[in-house]
């Protein structure tokens, strides 16, 4: 019987702010005390853990003083050492404080892109002073309610100048680091600008540096613009831009749920997690979720474990479904190819083209073939739910 203990090579990482979320939503209040980050990197050391990541303000508070500044660093330098977790990635949180009520990087106010500017390289340097080499941007706030109130080419532009400045003074620095884009269509704003992984990877090919600049999409994120999501992650890698990932998991439609990843779409978990192992992404695996506002600390527990739990019983489904007999020789059937098409497919030729143009094809007698498509997604129902 598999016990499917996360090793190390797995990559399970979790966010200070996933297991350290106290429970608040906009309707009520904290219900979890809190916790410090070196006592949340225990806590992740014995749910079996590999990384922790972190915002700039989930460690240091906004305001800390020099001195509290270098104690909360030693404490959680002391809980990495202890239990052996590493930062892969660190971010910046650019959308809590009021100076950010109206964006960051695109907001109206040239003050506040400056700051923004600033906070994001210090949370840069504080990363690296960690060991991260993956920097995640999500601007949560770089939208609007009404579109009286920016011209969204102007955002463009300016979210673009943001980013160049950031590469260059990493680049400057001589950091190894890479940037990781985060996309979401809506929430806290009514509308968020670049909102699904899509929009992202069109927008990196603008950058100075598109090749230091990638993209961290989320499950919840591209479930709530209602996209299929390994459609998203497949796309991204097929680019080589999938940087980073945020697993967890959303109802379509609804507010920002962050939920244990697989407890809401199994089926789609299966496919994502099927296609990450098949492709051998070897990035950190993010659960980016928080457990149900009815926990104390031990459900918090039972949450990060059963996310890590989900995905390597999800992993074991997908090696059983590569090595299903009847499962692969309906997808070989699927992809037969007899090669008389090779005349006329792949890459231009005036001779190919004037060929195809002269050649007959019998459009109800392809089109009478059925594809069987039923029977293949019942065997993987059959082997999700153990029956096979
Ligand atoms: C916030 C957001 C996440 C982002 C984090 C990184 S913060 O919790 O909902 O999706 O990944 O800034
Ligand atoms: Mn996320
Ligand atoms: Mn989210």
């Amino acid at each position: 019987m598999a016990t499917y203990q996360p090793k190390p090579e797995d990559k399970f990482t979790f966010g200070l702010w996933t297991v350290g979320n106290r429970g608040r939503d906009p309707f009520g209040c904290e219900i979890r005390e809190a916790k410090t980050p070196a006592e949340i990197v225990y806590m992740l050391g014995e749910v079996g853990a590999y990384g922790v990541n972190f915002h700039d303000n989930d460690l240091i508070p906004i305001d800390a003083t020099s001195g509290e500044t270098e104690a909360i660093k030693g404490e959680f330098r002391k809980a990495l050492k202890d239990t052996g977790l590493v930062v892969p990635m660190a971010t910046t949180n650019l959308f809590y404080d009021p100076i950010f009520k109206d964006g960051a990087f695109t907001s109206n106010d040239p003050k506040v892109r400056a700051y923004a500017l600033q906070k994001t390289m210090k949370a840069i340097d504080l990363g690296v002073e960690f060991g991260t080499g993956i920097f995640v941007l999500w601007g949560g706030r770089e939208g609007t309610e009404t579109d009286a109130s920016k011209n969204p080419v102007d955002a463009i532009k300016r979210n673009r100048e943001a980013i160049n400045f950031l590469c260059d003074y990493a680049l400057e620095k001589k950091y190894d680091l890479k940037f990781a884009l985060e996309a979401k269509p809506n929430e806290p704003r009514g509308d968020i600008y670049n909102p699904t992984t899509g929009h992202m990877l069109a927008f990196i090919a603008t950058l100075d540096h598109p090749e230091m600049v990638g993209v961290n999409p989320e499950v919840a994120h591209e479930h709530m613009a209602g996209i299929n999501f390994m459609h998203s992650v497949a796309q991204a890698w097929e680019a080589g831009k999938l940087f980073h990932i945020d697993l967890n998991d959303q109802y379509p439609g609804r507010y920002d749920q962050d939920l244990r990843f697989g407890s809401r779409d199994l089926k789609a978990a299966f496919f994502l997690v099927k296609f990450l192992e098949d492709v051998g992404y070897a990035g950190s695996r993010h659960f980016d979720a928080h457990a149900y506002r009815t926990e104390d600390y031990d459900g918090v527990k039972d949450f990060a474990r059963g996310c890590i739990r989900t995905y390597l019983m999800l992993k074991d489904k997908a090696k059983q479904w590569n090595a299903d007999k009847e499962i692969q020789s309906l997808v070989s059937e699927i992809n037969a190819d007899d090669g008389a098409m090779n005349l006329f497919l792949g890459k231009y030729s005036a001779a190919k083209a004037a060929a195809l143009k002269a050649q007959p094809f019998d459009r109800a007698a392809i089109a009478s073939r059925g594809l069987k498509y039923e029977r293949l997604d019942q065997l993987t129902i059959d082997l999700l739910l153990g029956s096979r």
